[in-house]
């Protein structure tokens, strides 16, 4: 099982541990083409073009993509898009925290599964269970 895990990066890092936990939970699913999200200093040695091209890839690749989508991220929504129109399964996760809420374009589509939790502990729990499902 290949997962694509998206995360804030541009967007916002204050997530970037929480990150590091789903992470480590999904690798026990699968492998996780994108471990890089969860690291605590991302590497500025690529550019942009080579960024966007080598994640389209591993999005091409991946059987199931899983993104924590608390932290608004343009690009997290780009792949969540790019995901859904190749027919993937998309799994959003997020908490609503603090009044903050996730974007209509993403709560609002058919063709991926939001859920929310509250506590790393709980996102565990929706994870096992997505993995134990085969369906949406
Ligand atoms: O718009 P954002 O940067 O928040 O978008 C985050 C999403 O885009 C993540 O799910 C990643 O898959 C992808 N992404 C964005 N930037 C990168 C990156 N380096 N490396 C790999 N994937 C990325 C950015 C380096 C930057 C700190 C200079």
């Amino acid at each position: 099982m290949k997962i694509y895990f998206s995360g804030s990066i541009r967007g916002g890092r204050q997530d970037a541990q929480l990150y590091g936990q789903l992470i480590d939970e999904l690798q026990k699913y699968g492998t996780v083409l994108t471990e890089h999200i969860g690291h605590e200093t991302i590497s500025h040695s690529k550019t942009d073009r080579e960024i966007h091209d080598e994640d389209m890839a591993w999005l091409r690749e991946a059987d199931i993509v899983i993104a924590e989508v608390t932290t608004p991220s343009l690009g997290v929504g780009y792949e969540i898009g790019r995901a859904v129109e190749m027919g993937k399964r998309v799994v959003c996760l997020y908490r609503s925290k603090n009044g903050n809420s996730v974007s209509a374009m993403i709560r609002g589509c058919n063709d991926l599964t939001c859920l929310e939790y509250s506590e790393f502990a709980d996102a565990s729990k929706l994870i096992t269970g997505v993995f134990n499902q085969r369906n949406r």
